[in-house]
């Protein structure tokens, strides 16, 4: 069996790209130290303690889901723009023009959770079969306690990433929004729990996946909560999956440089898209900055990332 790789952070971005593509994941251990683990538990305990429930058994009745993350933590914002990600996420999505974080969210697994439903996080997009080399998604799960066996650690079915997507155009007329997000009725799923095994990490380490691969958020049977930071890209075209737009209102965009706010969806993205008013940048737009671009060349637009 294929165990997902375990990584150093100064890793080449072209090697962290190949191990991705090779074993739809890796681990880069301790990517942030026990000290900004600490920070981070302070800066966003009081935000976490406040969030509800989930609804269900993918959100999970007995995890808390913080969203708005990067809107409202400082120091999570760096973390998002961490240079190595971004660099080996470009390298994945090749020479598409922009890469945008997908979602920012603490999920926080408490005692008594069961296992998510077995998923691919591609099928947020429903259910599209994108091309076997085509990434939609790199997710990320920086893991700001233990992750273990017992306390609800991600899960994964190693080799997964590979197989071809099932996908049944229909009308779904008999289904919950919950079934048909996860592609399959519970008794026909492709996976279940029982055929994944756990991602364990020490805190102020990462998993990264692709997400083709089929994964799940594991039961927890301990008396602890297991705090994961689960940050998401995808491609500039792509509608992101939490809504940025809304979580940075015109006032708190002051507070971050134009690369984070593109990198948060602020920008154009491949040839014609995501304009606002006269065919203008959405950046200038949102900023109140005068100027006309039109169109323009995206590639050699100011809409990637200031180290590209
Ligand atoms: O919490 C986890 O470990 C995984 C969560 C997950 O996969 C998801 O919400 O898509
Ligand atoms: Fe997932």
């Amino acid at each position: 069996m294929n165990e997902i790789p375990r990584v150093h952070p100064n890793i080449k971005t072209t090697k962290l790209a190949d191990l991705i593509e090779k074993f739809g994941a890796a681990i880069i251990e301790n990517l942030i130290s026990k000290e900004l683990v600490n920070k981070i538990h302070e800066e966003v305990g009081p935000l976490v303690k406040n969030s509800p429930l989930g609804n269900d058994e993918f959100e999970g009745k007995m995890t808390t889901r913080t969203g708005g993350l990067i809107a409202r933590s400082p120091l999570i914002r760096k973390l998002v723009a961490n240079p190595l990600i971004l660099s080996t996420i470009e390298e994945i999505f090749g020479n598409d023009t922009h890469l945008q974080v997908n979602q920012g969210q603490l999920i926080a697994v408490g005692p008594g959770e069961s296992c998510q439903p077995v998923h691919r996080d591609q099928w947020l997009y429903g259910h599209y079969p994108f091309p076997g080399e085509y990434e939609a998604i790199i997710n990320t799960m920086w893991a700001l306690t233990s992750f273990t066996a017992e306390n609800g650690a991600t899960r994964y079915v190693p080799e997964s990433h590979k197989l071809p997507e099932m996908t049944k155009f229909s009308r779904h007329k008999n289904r919950n929004r919950l079934d048909y997000a996860m592609n399959s009725e519970p008794e026909t799923a492709r996976f279940r729990p029982e055929d994944t095994i756990p991602i364990l990490l020490d805190p102020g380490s990462m998993v990264i996946w692709s997400g083709k691969l089929y994964h799940c958020g594991g039961a927890n049977k301990s008396q602890e909560t297991r705090w994961g930071m689960n940050i998401g890209y995808t491609r500039g075209w792509i509608r992101q999956e939490e809504n940025q737009y809304l979580s940075f209102t015109p006032d708190l965009l002051k507070e971050i440089d134009d690369d984070m706010a593109r990198l948060l969806g602020f920008s154009r993205s491949t040839y014609g898209h995501g304009w606002a008013e006269d065919m203008r940048d959405p950046l200038d737009v949102a900023r109140g900055r005068t100027g006309h671009q039109g169109f323009g060349d995206p590639l050699s637009a100011p809409n990637k990332l200031g180290h590209v």
